[in-house]
């Protein structure tokens, strides 16, 4: 454990080194470290007879085997994390005392786990869903817990309907259908009639409930926390991860292919991209608002369902994560990381959001059944770097052996040690917040506002966005079997939106309103994935290519592309080499059976000299898909003829190099430019 002041971004690994254990090389031993002579037979009576009581190291073997599960999260069960380090750009000691963001040449260690939340473990990755963004911040005060997601608001408004929105949205009881999506008559029958939630599904209909990968979005504390600084004075705060590729989504079609062609998408492309050394970095932006304007806004901030406009409010970059190390054990470390919003240290506070304050119950109770009573926080993953002492004792699966026979407080006889800490000392003292008033099971008036941000939400909508948002709703409604519910989520977005409404009502067969709607113009220009920085960097290009390929042209526009940033991979018929006319050879990335077009960012054809059926129909397939989803395609040689054969038109984002020149250059263009949404498409 290391000393207080010596706490650093390598903390947590030098601590985690204690604990990793290298199996190769070492002679087989049971759990009690006796060698095993024998691991393929179980101890028998005869070679044809049953298996002996004896056999202890069959029973411990299979008795281990038996008990290897546990239970999975209620919600967020498939999630995949990294370790990183945090760096502190300008020192918050104006606002918090809390030391990990005083000094700006102290880094600190930390793990993220992202993760879906309707799903189960085994899920896929690219449903429609909330995705979790939690970060452990391994202090030398102890450990903080951010536990984000990637949407900034909620669908309720008080912790106590917590169960209510999941057991709506979680495959239905009756015959557990459907698997990890919101598709279904209990939820939207749970959206219209509990109509807090208006702003979020806005949220969960946009392309941000389908991101492009972890690496590419964003994560919001939701609730407003507060900053506390030496003086005991305290700001308010909302908290934002901000991606360094900027935010970029998927599209629907896309997505679900995906889902079957790699259920391990976004985990994988994370896992890769830090193996590859291209790490991933997010920026720690902070909103904060004095406490003297707490009732200066039009909505309440101690709403959950509520944005602080960035336009209103500004963001402030205050630091960077960046995720530079897989983790060695999934098990290990991402199944048993146990993150509590109530993981705070000096500094940090809550506010009397609703929604926060039942959160603060509900992580620790979860964590006792989940990892199998209240020692969890020694499994490595989750013990502090500094110093932990308490008189708390005994528990299943206690590690720790603490010396001496004094287990209370107050004691004379360890001079009433461990000692409390006062606020100077670094004991955290709650802020001293005046609060009074009657008992009451009520809200404030003030939560009452259910569309005028979701109307904000919608008004700052791309054009691009908002189709997608109305297909979004045309699915997801469309697939509700209860007419009744159809209707009322109808009536519900009409407080939204009047085109929106009209839009999915009639794809889904119900009534399309006859009048209704918002007349709220405001928009937050920020909440457009327009807006956001696009860039080439680690997409991937599938380049499909045959033998007979024009080798001397075709590797250095490969080699281009690959300065850029850009990771082109080869795909042909079958795995192995391939031959260009000059019969330099290129090794095959994936053959058309083992990849797929939804699997990359853009196309790009070569094609041969060969006329094979296989090479032109598995082309024909890639270029239809990635023409659909809007992708850039760029065409040389052979390709030209394949892109003609197949009708596709010169439109935008298609890039036809037929003398070569530019074509890295406009290709890498096309790429950056992401989606191409003004392409006919139908
Ligand atoms: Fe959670 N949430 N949550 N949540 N949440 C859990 O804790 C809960 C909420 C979030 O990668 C559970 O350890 C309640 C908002 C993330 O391990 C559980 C309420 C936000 C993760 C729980 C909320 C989150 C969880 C399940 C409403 C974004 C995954 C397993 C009052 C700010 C953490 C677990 C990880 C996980 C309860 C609402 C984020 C049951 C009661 C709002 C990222 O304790």
């Amino acid at each position: 454990m290391s000393d207080e002041n010596q706490v650093n971004e390598n903390s947590k690994n030098e601590q985690l080194g204690q604990y990793r254990v290298d199996d190769s090389d070492k002679k087989m031993t049971t759990n009690q470290g006796l060698k095993v002579s024998e691991d393929e037979f179980s101890l028998t009576a005869g070679e044809r007879g049953p298996t002996l009581m004896e056999d202890f190291h069959f029973r411990e073997k299979l008795t281990h085997f038996d008990h290897e599960r546990i239970p999975e999260r209620v919600v967020h069960a498939r999630g995949f994390a990294a370790h990183g380090e945090f760096e502190l750009y300008e020192s918050m000691k104006q606002y918090t005392k809390a030391k990990f963001l005083q000094d700006t040449s102290k880094k600190t260690s930390v793990f993220v786990r992202f993760s879906t939340v309707v799903g189960s473990r085994g899920s896929a990755d690219t449903v429609r869903d909330v995705r979790g963004f939690a970060t452990k911040f391994y202090t030398e005060e102890g450990n903080y817990d951010l536990v984000a997601n990637n949407m900034p608001v909620f669908f309720i408004q008080d912790g106590i309907k917590f169960p209510d929105i999941v057991h709506a949205i979680k495959p239905e009881p009756h015959n557990e259908m459907p698997q990890a999506s919101g598709a279904h008559d209990t939820f939207w029958d749970f959206v219209a009639n509990n109509q807090e939630s208006a702003h979020q599904v806005m949220w969960l209909m946009s392309d941000r409930a389908i991101p492009r990968s972890f690496r590419m979005m964003q994560g919001f504390g939701i609730h407003t926390f507060r900053f506390v600084n030496e003086e005991g004075v305290s700001h308010f705060v909302k908290f934002h991860w901000i991606p360094k590729l900027g935010v970029h989504s998927l599209v629907w079609d896309e997505a679900q292919k995906i889902a079957g062609k790699d259920p391990d998408f976004n985990r994988r492309d994370l896992y890769d991209a830090i193996e590859n050394g291209e790490y991933p970095e997010y920026e720690l932006g902070v909103q904060i608002i004095e406490e003297k304007d707490e009732f200066a806004f039009d909505f309440d901030i101690l709403d959950s369902t509520k944005i602080w406009p960035e336009e209103d409010v500004p963001v402030k970059v205050i630091g960077k994560i960046t995720l530079d190390q897989n983790v060695d054990n999934f098990f290990a470390e991402t199944e048993q990381v146990a993150f509590h919003p109530g993981h705070v240290v000096p500094g940090i506070d809550f506010s009397n959001d609703p929604l926060l304050q039942g959160r603060l119950f509900s992580y620790l109770d979860t964590q006792l059944i989940r990892l199998g009573g209240p020692n969890f926080h020694e499994i490595p993953i989750n013990r502090p770097v500094c110093p932990f002492n308490n008189n708390q004792r005994d528990g299943y699966n206690r590690q720790t052996i603490n010396e001496g026979k004094v287990t209370y407080h107050n004691n004379s006889m360890a001079a009433n040690t461990p000692s409390t800490a006062n606020g100077q000392q670094g004991g955290f003292v709650h802020y001293q917040e005046k609060v009074e008033g009657r008992k009451i099971r009520a809200r404030s008036e003030s939560f009452n506002d259910h569309f005028s941000q979701p109307k904000l939400f919608w008004n700052s909508m791309s054009e691009p966005e908002k189709m997608h948002i109305k297909q979004a709703f045309a699915f997801e409604v469309g697939k509700v079997k209860n007419k009744s519910v159809q209707q009322q989520v109808v009536d519900m977005f009409t407080n939204v939106d009047i085109e929106l409404a009209t839009a999915f009502a009639k794809e889904i067969g119900a009534t399309p309103p006859a009048k209704g709607g918002s007349n709220i113009t405001k928009a937050s220009p920020a909440l457009s994935q327009e807006n956001t920085m696009k860039s080439v960097l680690t997409r991937k290009v599938a380049v499909l290519m045959n033998n007979g390929f024009n080798e001397a042209e075709v590797s250095p526009i490969l080699a281009e592309l690959k300065t850029a940033g850009l990771h082109p991979e080869i795909i042909s018929e079958k795995l192995g080499m391939i031959t260009g006319t000059n019969g330099n050879t290129l090794q095959v990335d994936h053959s058309f059976t083992t990849t797929d077009s939804v699997l990359f960012d853009a196309i790009y054809i070569v094609g041969g000299t060969s006329d094979s059926k296989v090479f032109n129909k598995n082309t024909t397939y890639f270029l239809t898909d990635a023409y659909k989803h809007y992708k850039p395609i760029g065409a040389t040689h052979d390709g030209i003829m394949l892109l003609n054969e197949n009708n596709i038109p010169n439109s935008p984002g298609v890039v036809i190099g037929s003398n070569l020149q530019n074509f890295a250059g406009n290709f890498v263009q096309a790429i950056a430019a992401h989606r191409h949404w003004n392409r006919d498409v139908i």
